[in-house]
């Protein structure tokens, strides 16, 4: 979705726009805003990604295919810039489909390297339900690409329309070779937020470049998964905006034990 100049100096969707984007994430399982973050902040937040990215790659062996890096991020400066963690137009949405109340449990990132190959098709969470019987979204994840995704530098392939929806026990590489497909091309700074049900893969990055991306994620407050809590430091949290804090507060924070246990 390409905003109005208003909505982008405002940082706040129109009343019609939200409720298209809520629609787009429930029917289509995805929406992208085109363009949303400052310039600026996101050459900052390129600059600091690489430094890591490049001092990760150097002592890690690729872990999402070959050329493929996941890589958890630092709950520091600039990566908790609030335009970033409590981003207003990425929270109007998530709110009104996960509730005003949801956590933010993860802080990472998903960066093809040249020569990196096509992923499985995939969806990044489990059903709550044995038989994946379908139930109302939980979680949804948001993507900031540090660069223009494009044809050649390794955009996510997704599959809309449903494939959120869809019950467990499907051979979804199978299926999904008969179905529509879609690459999300989309300028650097855009916002993309997706159920994480929906069906996606990588796709190989034929450019001579990294594709860098952030990730996050929502869930409703309930929700328990296995990825590590995300560290933040005592100061760090009383720093954060009470919206921030209210995202972060089921994370493990200053020298708490382990939220999970
Ligand atoms: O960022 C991408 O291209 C998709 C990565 C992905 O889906 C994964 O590593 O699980």
């Amino acid at each position: 979705m390409k905003l109005s100049s208003e909505e982008l100096e405002h940082q706040e969707l129109k009343p019609e726009t939200l409720d298209l984007a809520i629609q787009q994430v429930r029917v289509n399982g995805y929406v992208v805003f085109e363009s949303v973050l400052d310039e600026n902040l996101v050459d900052t937040l390129r600059f600091h990604f690489m430094e890591l990215l490049n001092e990760y790659v150097a002592k890690t062996d690729s872990n999402r295919g070959k050329n493929r890096y996941q890589m958890h991020l630092p709950f520091d400066k600039p990566f908790i810039n609030p335009q970033v963690i409590t981003n207003p137009i990425a929270l109007s949405v998530t709110d009104a489909i996960i509730g005003s109340d949801c956590i933010c449990h993860y802080l990472a990132s998903d960066t093809p390297l040249p020569k990196s190959e096509y992923q499985h098709v995939h969806s990044d969470i489990h059903r709550l339900f044995p038989n994946g019987e379908t139930t109302p979204p939980y979680s949804i994840s948001m993507n900031i690409p540090l660069v223009d995704f494009n044809q050649e530098n390794g955009a996510m392939e997704v599959w809309p329309g449903g494939t959120h929806l869809m019950p467990t026990g499907i051979n979804m590489s199978q299926l999904s070779k008969t179905m529509h497909s879609e690459l999300v091309l989309m300028p650097v700074g855009s916002l993309l937020i997706r159920d994480m049900r929906m069906w996606h893969r990588g796709t190989p990055n034929r450019s001579d470049a990294a594709r860098p991306n952030m990730a996050f994620i929502f869930s409703r407050y309930w929700f328990k998964t296995s990825y590590p809590p995300i560290e933040i430091t005592q100061e760090t949290y009383d720093s954060l905006s009470d919206r921030a804090k209210q995202l972060f507060r089921h994370e493990q924070i200053g020298n708490g034990s382990d939220p999970r246990f």
